[in-house]
Parts: structure tokens; C-alpha cells; sequence
């Protein structure tokens, strides 16, 4: 069942123990405030060192390094899309979600925890972020459900939290 692989959680990301947690980067993949911040500062400067052989990260993309001194293996660095409100931003949003999940298949993880992309100075509406952030993940998961991992929406704040909860309890009611 698609609902037991999804969980909503209140968390400091950078404590999860989980294959990988999802950072909500800028295009030029050497940190930032926000999560960013907070994950390079936890990750210590290894994590800068590897991500500065990248070349960066369009929006909608993701790319993986270690978690150096993160409880987490791996983080995925993904981009958000800088809300305008055009027909590309729930397009380039969705991509960060997928992207992220063939990266995390393609290393074989088996847990990831996804901050709230583009949630935050990135401007997004939360409830319409949340949506497509659950809408993405369950259509992933039904297309690859012979894969096992456990999805994890890590909330800081209480209407991320309620907006996630909200979207998920409707996904799993259509599902
Ligand atoms: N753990 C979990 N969630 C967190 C944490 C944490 N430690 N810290 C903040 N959040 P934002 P964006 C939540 O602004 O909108 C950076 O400068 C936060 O409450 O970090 O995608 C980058 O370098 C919010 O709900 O990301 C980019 O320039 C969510 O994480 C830009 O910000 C995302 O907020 C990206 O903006």
C-alpha cells in the first residue's frame, strides 16, 4: 500500500537517520540559508568541497553527494522553482520530486526524507506546494511499485505540517 511508504513528520532534518535527505538548494549548489544552511553547517565543510565539483543544478533537478557528518548517507540537492506563478512552476516543482526519487533508485536507498522545496524565501504557495509534492510522490511510487523505500516529508512549521497531512489523507482516500 502506497499510504505505509509515506510519513509526515515535525523535524530538524539534519537529525534523520534515513539513506538520504532531500536539501531545497539554490542553482549554484554552495549553500544558502533556510535548510541549505542548516544541512551544510551539520554536514561540515566536506559537504561544500564535493558539492563546489558539481557545476551546479537547474531547476527542477537534483543531484547527489555523501552526508559527511549528516546521521544521513547521502543528501540529494535539488532546486526549486523561485514561485512567479507561470504554468512552468508546478512543472519545474514536480520535477525536484521525481528527480529526486530516480536518484534515490538509482542508488539503491531505501529511505528519504524530502524538505518542503521551495516552501520557504522561495515563496511557493504552501498548500499547492504540498499538493504537488504528495500528487508526485504517490505517482512515482504506483510506477514503481516494486520498489520498497520509505518516504518521509519533513515539516519545520505548522502549516507545512497541516498542509502535508491534508494532502496525503486526501491522496490515500482516492488510492
Ligand atoms: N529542517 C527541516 N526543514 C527546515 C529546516 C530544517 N533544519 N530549516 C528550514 N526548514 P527554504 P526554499 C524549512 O527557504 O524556499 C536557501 O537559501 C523551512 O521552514 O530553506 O526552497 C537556498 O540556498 C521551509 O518550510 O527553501 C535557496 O537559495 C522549508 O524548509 C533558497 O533558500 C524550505 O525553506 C531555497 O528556498
Amino acid at each position: 500500500m502506497i499510504f505505509d511508504k509515506i510519513k509526515v513528520i515535525k523535524a530538524d532534518i539534519t537529525t534523520l537517520s534515513v539513506d538520504a535527505i532531500v536539501n531545497a538548494a539554490n542553482k549554484t549548489l554552495l549553500g544558502g540559508g533556510g535548510v541549505d544552511g542548516a544541512i551544510h553547517r551539520a554536514a561540515g565543510p566536506e559537504l561544500l568541497a564535493e558539492c563546489r565539483t558539481l557545476g551546479g543544478c537547474e531547476t527542477g533537478e537534483a543531484k547527489i553527494t555523501r552526508g559527511y557528518r549528516l546521521p544521513a548517507k547521502y543528501v540529494i540537492h535539488t532546486v526549486g522553482p523561485v514561485y512567479h506563478d507561470r504554468p512552468s512552476d508546478p512543472v519545474k516543482l514536480s520535477g525536484c520530486y521525481r528527480n529526486s526519487m530516480d536518484i534515490a533508485r538509482e542508488h539503491n536507498l531505501k529511505s528519504i526524507a524530502f524538505s518542503a522545496i521551495s516552501c520557504g524565501v522561495y515563496g511557493y504557495p504552501i498548500d499547492r506546494a504540498s499538493r504537488i509534492a504528495v500528487e508526485t510522490v504517490f505517482d512515482w511510487l504506483s510506477e514503481n511499485s516494486d520498489y520498497e523505500i520509505e518516504v518521509y516529508f519533513v515539516c519545520f512549521n505548522d502549516d507545512v505540517y497541516d498542509a502535508l497531512t491534508r494532502n496525503v489523507a486526501v491522496f490515500c482516500e482516492k488510492a
